[in-house]
């Protein structure tokens, strides 16, 4: 309740005023009513009335009741966008954080020879993520994923085959010929019966490099400068486990004939025929390209790393794999013939490439 005081001139006149306002005075109380003189010599009467205080706001300020509701609603409003304001915010320095952590990571793998499309299609989707926040995880997401995605051609001795080796000048064929034919003529479960094939019209005294390893180890050599040569020699070879061919200095002119030669050899059922790419570990990162389209029309099916024992920085041929999708096979591992070969590994590998990255 609230005290309402009315003042007129006579009690009935206070009366009538509190009438006015409330319709039926009669369901107000009279708390009190007096009457005086004031200094005027007046006559003044004082009536107080209880009202209810709803009916009291209400008549009292009508409209402005409503616009306390309303100024109310509005406060409110305006307290939820400030807090929505505030979570907004603190989203978007939690993405801005996660956003330099995800630069960050990105730069460290850029840096260490990974191509940009990849990484982002790596990274991109976590965004948002918890694994976003954190920079070390992060880091082994990344290399998790490379591990993922690289793969190793098992070394397969069950059936005979023919695996010639190409790539570009000085990378290490002809030395991982010799290697792989020690290999399998004399370091694996049983001796296999190994023929070398040169495949090297241009290079001038690479013949001899593979007859002197060929003879060291008494093991079947012949040289051939064309393709139909290679077809016939390949099939008088066909009593042999392991035909390996070296390549050198072929010319365009000769590609699409050579070819067909190997399209024919993998034809056969009796054999399988191997083309594996011959990649420096020490390859640049703007050859790449250029040398997988060099050998790309060859079809390689695997991988050798050459020159493993050259480099600290494995990121640029990891790059590759990731890019082309080729298993590796092998990993040539320094000059020495035969010992520095190696099945290909990924944990070598890894191994390596981790080292690196923590180097920053
Ligand atoms: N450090 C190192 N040198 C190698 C490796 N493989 C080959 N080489 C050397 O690289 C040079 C070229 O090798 P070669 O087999 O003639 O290459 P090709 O032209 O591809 O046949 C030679 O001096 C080899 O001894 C390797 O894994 N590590
Ligand atoms: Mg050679």
């Amino acid at each position: 309740m609230i005290n309402e005081t009315f003042v007129a001139s006579t009690p009935t006149e206070a009366y009538e005023q509190a009438e006015k306002k409330y319709g039926n005075a009669a369901e107000l109380t009279i708390v009190s009513a007096k009457q005086s003189k004031d200094e005027s010599g007046e006559i003044r009467a004082e009536v107080v009335f209880a009202v209810p205080k709803t009916l009291f706001m209400e008549k009292s300020f009508g409209k402005g009741v409503s616009s306390v509701q309303h100024q109310n609603e509005e406060e409110m409003m305006l307290d939820e966008v400030t807090s929505m304001r505030k979570e907004l915010e603190a989203m978007r320095s939690e993405l801005i954080r996660e956003e330099a952590v995800l630069q960050k990571v990105k730069a460290l793998f850029l840096k260490k020879g990974i191509a940009p499309q990849w990484l982002d299609n790596v990274l991109d989707p976590l965004t948002g993520t918890p694994l976003a926040e954190d920079e070390t995880l992060l880091v082994s997401y990344v290399l998790e994923e490379i591990d993922d995605r690289i793969t190793v051609r098992d070394e397969m001795v069950g059936k005979p085959k023919v695996i010639m080796l190409v790539g570009p000048t000085g990378v290490g064929k002809t030395t991982t010929i010799a290697k792989l034919a020690a290999r399998y003529a004399y370091l694996l479960d049983r001796p296999y019966k190994v023929a070398l094939v040169n495949l090297d019209s241009y290079k001038v005294g690479a013949v001899e490099q593979l007859a002197h390893y060929a003879d060291i180890m008494q093991i079947e050599h012949v040289s051939v400068s064309d393709p139909e040569d290679f077809k016939t020699q390949i099939a008088a070879l066909e009593s042999y486990d392991i035909v390996l061919v070296d390549t050198a200095g072929m010319s365009p002119y000769d590609t699409q004939k050579f070819v067909k030669t190997i399209e024919f050899i993998k034809s056969e059922t009796v054999r399988d025929m191997e083309v594996h790419l011959v990649l420096a570990a020490t390859v640049k990162y703007e050859d790449m390209e250029d040398i997988y389209k060099n050998f790309s029309f060859l079809n390689p099916d695997a991988v050798i790393v050459s020159k493993f024992d050259e480099t600290k920085h494995f990121g640029t041929l990891l790059n590759f794999m990731l890019l082309y999708g080729l298993p590796m096979s092998y990993f040539s591992v320094g000059q020495e013939v035969p010992d520095d070969l190696l099945p290909a590994s990924k944990e070598y590998l890894l191994e390596r490439f981790i080292g690196d990255v923590h180097e920053g």
